[in-house]
This record gives C-alpha cells, sequence and structure tokens, in this order.
C-alpha cells in the first residue's frame, strides 16, 4: 500500500466522521453507515480489493482498513446513543402533563335513603294536594304536649322519653324539649293559615331512646287535613293511594282501633305484606304490617290551634320515614342510618334525580 491510498484512507476516515457528526438524526446516520460500511459502501469495496493485493500490499492495507472500520462504527454507535438522547429530551419538551391541576370534579357521596324517601313521599302527597310545612325542632312544651291534648300528667310525657332543654339558673319556666313528633309543626301551621288545610310535615324528631330498633334522632312525617266534611272514609283512601304510588304495587290497608291523645277515633293502619323464604313483600300475600298511626284530629287539638270544631274536622297521621326506608329498600339495621358510612352510602345511597313519583308508574 502506497502513501497516495493511505492518504485515501485519511480521507475516507475525516469525510465519514465529518458526516457521521453531521447527521441530524437517526435516519441520516443510517444512510451514512450504508454509504460506508454497506454492501456497496465505500469502505466495503476497499476491503474487498484486498484480495486483489500483493502479501506486502495486504500487510499495511488491512489493518489500515480494519481501523478505519472500527473507527466509524465507534462513532456511529457513540452518534447513535447522542441522537436518540436528542429525540427523547425533544419528546420530552413537548409532551409534557402538569401534574398539579386539578383533577375532574368526581361524585363524592349520595343521597341519603332518608331524603331519598322523605322527597318520594312529599312528591307523592303534592299529588294528592298536600303542601309541605316546616318547624322548629326546638319547641316549647306547649306545642309538642298541651297543645296535643297531652296535659303535664298525662303518662304519654313520660313515655316519649323527651329531651328537655335546660333553663338559666333561676328561671322556673318550664323547659324547652327536642320535639318528640312533628305535630307541632302542624298547629302552628293551623294558628298562623287558618283551615280547611291539607299539609304534612317531614322533619327530624327526637326521644331518649336507643336500642336495635330505636334511634335518639329520626324522622318523621305527619300527615293533616282539615275540612267541614272530612272522614276516616277519606283517611283509608288517601293512605291506600299513597302506599300504593309508595310501593309502586296496589296495596291494601287495615285499621285497628287504637288510642292517642291527639285524635278521637284512633286507629294504627297496618299494610298488606308477605313473606316469602325470608323476605318480604308489601302489596301481596295475607300478613300485615304495622307503619302508621292515624285518627280523627281530637276536638281539644281544633280548639288549641284556633281552630272551631264545631264547624271544622279532618284527619291526621303519622309514620316513621325511616322505618319506611327499611322496607323499600330492603335496609337491615337501622343504626347504620346515622353512622355516616361512605361505603354503606355509596351501597345504599341514590344518585341524584332518582325521583319516581305517583307517574312514575303504579301497577295495578
Ligand atoms: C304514631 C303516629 C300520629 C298524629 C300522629 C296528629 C297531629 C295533629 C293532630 C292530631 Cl296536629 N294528630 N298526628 C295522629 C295520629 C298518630 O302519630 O304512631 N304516633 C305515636
Amino acid at each position: 500500500m502506497d502513501e497516495a491510498d493511505m492518504d485515501g484512507i485519511t480521507e475516507l476516515r475525516d469525510r465519514y466522521l465529518g458526516a457521521i457528526e453531521a447527521a441530524g438524526d437517526e435516519a441520516a446516520l443510517e444512510a451514512v453507515r450504508l454509504s460506508a460500511l454497506g454492501k456497496k459502501g465505500e469502505v466495503s469495496a476497499l476491503m474487498r480489493s484486498l484480495g486483489g493485493m500483493s502479501a506486502e500490499e495486504r500487510k499495511t492495507a488491512g489493518p489500515a482498513l480494519n481501523a478505519l472500520k472500527d473507527d466509524l462504527n465507534t462513532a456511529i454507535l457513540t452518534a447513535r446513543v447522542r441522537l436518540a438522547d436528542a429525540a427523547l429530551e425533544a419528546r420530552l419538551a413537548t409532551e409534557w402533563a402538569d401534574v398539579t391541576l386539578p383533577p375532574r370534579p368526581r361524585a363524592e357521596g349520595t343521597i341519603h335513603p332518608v331524603s331519598q324517601v322523605r322527597d318520594e313521599v312529599i312528591a307523592i302527597f303534592a299529588d294528592l294536594g298536600f303542601s309541605v310545612a316546616e318547624g322548629p325542632q326546638v319547641e316549647t312544651d306547649w306545642y309538642n304536649f298541651d297543645a296535643l291534648n297531652i296535659p303535664g300528667h298525662h303518662p304519654a310525657r313520660a313515655e316519649m322519653d323527651t329531651f328537655y332543654m335546660a333553663r338559666a339558673e333561676g328561671d322556673n319556666r318550664p323547659p324547652h324539649v327536642l320535639r318528640t313528633h312533628t305535630s307541632p309543626v302542624q298547629i302552628r301551621h293551623m294558628e298562623a293559615n287558618g283551615v280547611p288545610c291539607r299539609v304534612i310535615a317531614p322533619g327530624r324528631v327526637f326521644r331518649a331512646d336507643y336500642d336495635q330498633t330505636h334511634t335518639p334522632m329520626f324522622h318523621q312525617i305527619e300527615g293533616l287535613a282539615i275540612d267541614r266534611d272530612i272522614s276516616m272514609a277519606n283517611l283509608k283512601w288517601v293512605l291506600e293511594e299513597f302506599f300504593s304510588a309508595f310501593f309502586g304495587t296496589s296495596v291494601k290497608t287495615r285499621f285497628r282501633a287504637s288510642h292517642f291523645p291527639f285524635t278521637e277515633p284512633s286507629a294504627e293502619v297496618d299494610i298488606q305484606c308477605s313473606w316469602v323464604g325470608g323476605q318480604l313483600k308489601v302489596g301481596e300475600g295475607d300478613g300485615w304490617l304495622e307503619v302508621l298511626g292515624s285518627g280523627m284530629v281530637h276536638p281539644n287539638v281544633l280548639r288549641a290551634a284556633g281552630v272551631d270544631p264545631e264547624q271544622w274536622q279532618g284527619f291526621a297521621f303519622g309514620m316513621g320515614i325511616d322505618r319506611i326506608a327499611m322496607l323499600k329498600y330492603g335496609i337491615p339495621d337501622l343504626r347504620a342510618f346515622f353512622d355516616s358510612d361512605l361505603r354503606w352510602l355509596r351501597h345504599y345511597g341514590f344518585a341524584a334525580l332518582d325521583m319516581p313519583s305517583i307517574h312514575a308508574g303504579v301497577s295495578r
């Protein structure tokens, strides 16, 4: 191998090292590699020419060409890593996510079964012409007891396990109470609006009682209809209409004579049900389930609310929202209602706007 050939190898090395350095991406680099070291590449052609050389020539040209090939391969490898890094950097510069952005809002909780059932009951009674009345949860003993024909010595006061509020030291007036029923709301309604009236009073009530089936706070809906000639027959129709709409199937009621101080006559109301394989079904079978207390409003109660019992009469009823929620939606444990357990709420809770009413399909 003469000087000219060695110069040729130097020229090749400089040219290809320059081209490798100049390659802007991995495709350009591969093109450079092929034109030097590919089957038809310049360096490969020179390697093949070794066969036509004399042994003397081969002795210098062989190692020189091998060194050129190694140098180019090393440079290509280095360049490839550099280009891959640069490509990654370029991607990272454009493809980024701001992990500090707030996430899309998602539903945190659900409608509590008590709220759901209260709203269902309100919707059904609204269709029957009843409006909603509300009042304070802390009541005077007059509105909670006396106006309802429950005098001071009456055992019903003791039976109700009333929570009493404390009076200031030296204040000897009778203490306020946490209302034991929503009846006071209806007394206040008659006082403020007069009669005739058709109202329901849903809300929280309080009794000092805590076991498997009682919580010290629970929910009640009372209903009141006063007019000139309202009877027990109207009460029975309204309740059967209500229960049929509420349970989505025709429901019979059974009235059993009972006693409440605020109604005369009084009746406890059962709804028709069956027990099939340990499962309760409302509106079929020959079993009965007590769900409600009711009666014709006592003349003393009308008088206490400023209504003349010689002119007006009507029915009233009261039922537990929590109880009928358990019945309709198969919820076994009352006390879990008030644990604020999100897992329980996600299981038994409702989506917003899930609101059946009398129009939502009563099959009969
Ligand atoms: C129950 C069911 C009842 C009433 C509540 C009532 C309200 C007024 C006048 C007369 Cl303003 N009555 N409400 C009537 C009957 C039953 O509650 O089982 N209570 C112990």
